[in-house]
């Protein structure tokens, strides 16, 4: 169901990203289940806590990323970039359901962290997209990610690439 590999831009990379996004919505709540009973982690020192990153492998050249994060910091924070070496870009979605149709845009201005709450990056949800791999990336690794806070130092974590079925 994927479009052609060859590259046509954005709105071919959109394009497959939706078609990632049906079939996120279609799997993910069993997986969503399974993965809010391994959060376990303490709390960072920063007062971000970060669980249940991971990415899911494709052969699309365009990866969903996932992550939960908890502000247990007292004052509102902003998650505003995610960088990677591995990645040329990386993106925060934002899902949507408009008529029946499952839309996603991006949010360039990343996503507030108010205090005590969890914000999560989830399949069937808000998701991160993870373009330009290099090399490409195969399910069983681990490939860092950085999160870029507006008050917290940076921090970068180790995520798993887990197999897309
Ligand atoms: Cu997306």
């Amino acid at each position: 169901m994927r479009g052609p590999r060859s590259r046509h831009g954005i709105m071919m990379n959109l394009r497959e990203d939706e078609a990632m996004c049906v079939t996120n919505l279609v799997r993910l709540s069993l997986l969503t289940l399974v993965l809010s009973a391994c959060s376990g982690a303490p709390p960072s020192s920063a007062g971000v806590e970060v669980t249940d990153a991971w990415i899911r492998a494709s052969p699309s050249p365009v990866l969903a990323g996932y992550l939960t994060l908890t502000q247990h910091g007292d004052r509102p924070d902003r998650l505003r970039a995610i960088t990677s070496p591995r990645f040329g870009r990386i993106e925060m979605h934002q899902v949507s359901h408009e008529g029946g149709v499952m839309r996603m845009r991006a949010l360039p201005e990343g996503v507030t962290l108010p205090p005590g709450e969890r914000v999560r990056f989830a399949p069937g949800a808000n998701h991160l997209m993870l373009f330009d791999a290099k090399p490409a990336v195969q399910a069983g690794e681990t490939v860092p990610l950085t999160l870029r806070f507006e008050q917290a130092p940076p921090r970068t974590i180790q995520v798993a690439v887990r197999p897309a079925g």
